[in-house]
């Protein structure tokens, strides 16, 4: 049997391959009684070796390949998987109550959460759930919005078009259009959710939600209030950042169209979900003209490959002394968007036979906002890799917001002297109007982005212990979105819409507090490393490019996957065992100087 580690979107779960039969396991079930509880987990971690495989090749034929038939496969695939976990997981109470090694104890603690989705024990009711959540992360994958009938618009390019689009009344047809897919959803999505809820009770959690919030080495409380922490840390930039968009999109939409004392629309902000803004760049660029940051023109006169971008990427983390990736990896990986059939194109990075497989999947585009999705796979990927010689339950990230935060990391050295230095824009010279203009550019994604990361899982929370009932999934999702991202729903939205099971992330059940978490980390993680790469300047201009000494401190963090909590890990690389939003704000000091003095004398806040 055999095990993988796979990360799709960012969501890392214990992927296992059941080579034998249920015959087989429950055979082995009748014989654990003998083993010790080391050799328990020795045997756990083999079994994942074993498992591994087919459940590996149905899910990436399933999201490569749209079909009823891949639909047959993935799910028997994930029975399997489910089942093997409940029965190990009822073996592994044997051990309660003993005096175990801290690193046995670890794995045992690991196995139970090794899945986001875990299964009631009645076979049938673990065939429904199998079978629901292919069927919906299906129907986000091959979702259209149909113009006419001859013209129909897939996710990834109704996504392009909210990027590339200014008319207020065609993004709202994208925006509105986009929407109806999930429509459908929502009666299976309330069904996942008793199920999911079911199977998490079983293993002695409260809810599904609870157990999420189990797996970061601390009680779900303080998890909860950790988050919440952050969030109160990082408010004031959001705040900042909020009212002065919304001031320039009154400039060019109109104060009626964009009141100035209210929420934004939310099909205004340049993406399909309003969570990154980078795309209105051009709307908000604070000093037009001065420093040259359009990577994407160079992309396109310069036609870069979707091969050539990611070769691109595999340098940066090759310049740090990390490997190249193998040669399987280009020969396995989907860089395109396949003409001929469905696929989900939403970007993953895999890591398969336990991190020797390596491969990604996406429908690459010549954008700067692509190129550095890129840099955040290959993150994962050389994560996978770092970690592969761990045993199979350790082989995953510190906690889950890690394995995000290193391609994050690294998309911060991609300031304008490396991207000078690598031929995607043209040199320029220091001038301190380049800095804001940069700053602005890369704090529409990453600080518009931090409410949006942190109330998707809020949402969920409520979802999975009740508080939130199908009665009103959309207008709790409305009221999150409102009360922390300051945005609105351009037109009425009613409980006949199931607007979260548009965004990727929940119909396929990707926990979501990990890019939250990662978009706070990546700063932390980059100060530490511009300090041993002796940067010398603000936070800002660091690239830690070409240095080999914060690429093995780096590479050492990585290669101790899971194995011990994540506060040691930090620690080593940090010197501190908290997450902490210090550097981003310290990141973001000149930003916020230029802000406040634009947002003097407007009322913010909606
Ligand atoms: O899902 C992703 C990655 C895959 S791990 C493309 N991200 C989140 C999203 O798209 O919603 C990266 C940013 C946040
Ligand atoms: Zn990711």
């Amino acid at each position: 049997m055999n095990q993988l580690v796979r990360i799709v979107a960012g969501l890392v779960f214990v992927v296992t391959l059941n080579a034998c039969n249920q015959q087989d396991a429950e055979n082995t079930a009748a014989a654990v009684s003998t083993e010790t509880a080391d050799e328990f987990v020795a045997r756990l971690n083999a079994e994942l070796v074993e498992l591994g495989r087919e459940r590996e090749a149905a899910e990436w034929v399933r999201s490569t390949y749209i079909t009823l038939d891949t639909a047959v496969i993935a799910s028997a695939a994930s029975q399997k998987y489910a089942k093997w976990h409940s029965d190990r997981v009822k073996q592994a109470m044997q051990y309660e109550g003993q005096d175990l090694d801290a690193k046995t104890r670890r794995s045992i603690e690991l196995l139970k959460l090794g899945t986001s989705a875990p299964s009631p024990g009645d076979a049938a009711k673990r065939k429904e759930l199998a079978e629901i959540t292919t069927d919906i992360e299906g129907m986000y994958g091959a979702g259209k919005y149909c113009r006419s009938e001859n013209n129909c618009l897939s996710g990834s390019e109704l996504e392009q078009l909210m990027a590339d689009t200014r008319d207020y009344d065609e993004l709202l047809e994208y925006w509105t259009g986009w929407r109806q897919i999930a429509v459908p959803m929502r009666d299976k999505y309330a069904r996942f959710v008793e199920l999911a809820n079911e199977g998490a009770r079983e293993l002695g959690y409260s809810d599904l939600g609870q157990m999420w919030r189990s797996n970061y080495d601390m009680s779900p409380a303080d998890f909860e209030q950790e988050s919440a922490r952050l969030w109160d840390q990082v408010e004031p930039l959001y705040d900042e950042l909020h009212c002065h968009v919304r001031a320039k999109l009154g400039e060019i939409y109109g104060d009626d169209r964009v009141p100035q004392n209210g929420p934004i629309p939310a099909h205004l902000l340049g993406n399909m979900w309003a969570q990154e803004w980078a795309p209105i760049y051009d709307l908000i660029e604070p000093y037009p003209g001065v420093g040259d940051i359009d990577v994407d023109s160079t992309l396109k006169t310069k036609n870069y490959s979707p091969q050539e971008m990611v070769r691109s990427a595999e340098s940066f983390y090759v310049s740090l002394g990390m490997p190249r990736l193998p040669e399987t990896f280009w020969e396995r990986s989907q860089f395109s968007k396949p003409r001929d059939r469905e696929v989900v194109c939403h970007a993953s990075a895999w890591g398969i036979d336990g991190g020797k497989d390596l491969r990604i999947k996406m429908c690459i585009q010549q954008t700067y906002d692509e190129l550095r999705t890129i840099y955040h796979e290959l993150g994962h990927n050389y994560y996978q890799g770092a970690y592969k010689d761990q045993p199979r339950l350790f082989q995953n990230g510190a906690h889950d917001g890690f394995h995000e935060a290193i391609g994050d990391t690294v998309t911060l050295s991609m300031t304008p002297g490396y991207l000078a230095e690598v031929g995607l824009v043209n040199a320029s010279g220091e001038d301190p109007r380049a800095t804001i203009n940069r700053q602005m550019q890369m704090a529409l994604d990453s600080i518009a982005f931090l409410p949006f990361g942190k109330l998707i899982d809020e949402w969920r929370w409520g979802v999975f212990s009740g508080q939130i009932t199908p009665q009103n999934y959309n207008e709790a999702w409305w009221d999150l979105r409102t009360k922390y991202q300051g945005i609105a729903p351009p037109v009425e939205r009613s409980e006949a819409d199931f607007d979260p099971g548009a965004k990727y992330h929940i119909p396929a059940n990707v926990p979501y507090s990990r890019y939250f978490l990662a978009r706070i980390l990546q700063f932390q993680f980059q100060r530490a490393l511009c300090e041993i790469a002796g940067h010398d300047g603000g936070l800002e201009s660091c690239s830690i490019y070409g240095s080999k000494a914060a690429g093995e401190k780096f590479y050492a963090m990585m290669a101790s996957g899971q194995s011990e909590p994540w506060q040691d890990s930090l620690e080593k690389l940090t010197g501190t065992r908290e997450m902490d939003a210090t550097a981003i704000i310290d990141y973001f000091a000149p930003l916020m100087g230029y802000l406040k003095e634009q947002n003097d004398g407007r009322s913010c806040g909606w």
